[in-house]
């Protein structure tokens, strides 16, 4: 870990951040109970278990004051009509915020708070995206055969919580309509 002051390069390309120590790929295995339409999701794991997305991640110290920072690529592709996406989460200390910068292709940030509020944002490249303390974020690759890249930055004390999403899902899904991205009440969503 450096103990100095330091810069890095983000990626033109899908390429790593020029400096990372940690790098996390999550796949279709991870994802179960995730995607609405689980028959299409056993039958493309019976296939393969596909790489979703990647996260480079710069390795700080967990404390308030620090910042910890990375690149995540979302690939693309759909289950069912469903695109690609992240596990989502909230984080851990509710009230902390997340900064992402796109700096590639396209696609939706969902959003939602515990008190029922949701919110959809779209990524476009050399576009910052601020997530709200309190909203736990989902990314979504939208794009037909472009990888969505983006940059981001969060309290070193905020931690993930997972297990909500996990249980309960987002309230809105990110689909496939007519060839063209639509956001729709998720039917399986549950409060708890
Ligand atoms: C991001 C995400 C990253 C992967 O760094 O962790 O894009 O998404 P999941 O953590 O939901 O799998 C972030 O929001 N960190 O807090
Ligand atoms: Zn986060």
């Amino acid at each position: 870990m450096q103990n100095q002051p330091f810069t890095f390069q983000l990626p033109k390309d899908a390429n790593p951040p020029s400096v990372w120590d940690n790098h996390i790929t999550r796949r279709l295995s991870s994802m179960k109970g995730q995607y609405l339409d689980q028959a299409a999701y056993e039958a493309m794991l019976a296939q393969d278990d596909t790489l979703l997305y990647e996260v480079y991640e710069i390795q700080r110290p967990h404390v308030v004051g620090e910042f910890l920072q990375g690149v995540s690529i979302v690939h693309p592709g759909k289950v069912g009509d469903e695109y690609f996406m992240t596990k989502g989460h909230y984080h851990e200390v509710l009230e902390t915020g997340e900064v992402y910068y796109c700096l590639k292709g396209q696609g939706m940030m969902v959003m939602e708070t515990p008190e029922g509020d949701w919110c959809v944002q779209e990524f476009r490249p050399g576009e910052v995206l601020y997530v709200l303390p309190r909203w736990a974020h989902r990314s979504v690759n939208t794009s037909r055969d472009e990888d969505l890249v983006f940059f981001f930055a969060y309290p070193g004390n905020a931690g993930h919580n997972y297990g909500t999403i996990e249980r309960q899902g987002f309230r809105k899904l990110v689909i496939e309509q007519n060839g063209q991205p639509a956001i729709v009440d998720n039917p399986r969503w549950k409060q708890g």
